[in-house]
């Protein structure tokens, strides 16, 4: 279950604060990450709070199928198809909101030698 109840993620899916929406469909949202890492960098992110990190959402396959493909379509509509799938798993890792979500990247990195 997730840690932080509502999370901020929660918040932009109930429309509660502001985001840059680029995809959304029953199970899943996209939005623009407020801090960019790559030219392209999306947020593909399940609308469920019942998984915190992928490791979790690993329990739910076709769940996580979906925000695979999510991502690939996005990547094709916002770049041109080829990009980095990272999920941050563990604030060790880098993960600070613990509301499973997959970072797409695409284009040249913004800040050269930091992934997310
Ligand atoms: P992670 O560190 O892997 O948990 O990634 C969380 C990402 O979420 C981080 O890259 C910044 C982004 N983020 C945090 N708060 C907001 C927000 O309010 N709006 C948007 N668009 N992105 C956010």
């Amino acid at each position: 279950m997730s840690a932080e109840t509502p999370s901020i993620f929660s918040k932009i899916i109930d429309r509660e604060i502001p985001a840059d929406i680029v995809a959304e469909t029953d199970d899943l949202i996209a939005i623009r990450d407020i801090n960019p890492q790559a030219e392209l960098h999306l947020l593909v992110i399940p609308k469920s709070a019942d998984f915190r990190d992928v490791v979790e959402l690993a329990e739910e396959p076709e769940l996580l199928a979906k925000v695979v493909k999510m991502a690939g379509d996005l990547a094709r509509q916002y770049a041109d198809g080829e990009f980095r799938l990272v999920f941050n798993t563990g604030a060790a890792a880098g993960q600070s909101v613990f509301h499973v979500h997959a970072h797409v990247l695409a284009g040249p990195t913004l800040d050269e030698g930091k992934l997310v």
